[in-house]
């Protein structure tokens, strides 16, 4: 199974802040894809809830120093 989680993120700045949140989030177990969208302050995260939590991918957000709130 894999489902679909949309995150709000605050305090991205930059291109590179995306990115360092991207890249935050692919390096967790059971991630399929993520995508962040910078200028809306969301990512989209396609995972396996078999190996990962919605509240996991969140705090990997934050321990990358962002602000991260699940949207759905
Ligand atoms: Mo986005 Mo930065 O710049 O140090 S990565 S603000």
């Amino acid at each position: 199974e894999i489902r679909s989680a949309i995150f709000k993120v605050e305090g991205m700045v930059c291109a590179a802040c995306a990115g360092s949140v991207e890249k935050a989030v692919k390096r967790l177990p059971g991630i399929e894809d993520a995508t962040v969208a910078l200028l809306r302050n969301k990512a989209q995260v396609f995972y396996r809830p078999a190996f990962v939590e919605d509240t996991t991918i969140r705090e990997a957000i934050e321990d990358a120093g962002f602000e991260a709130s699940i949207v759905t």
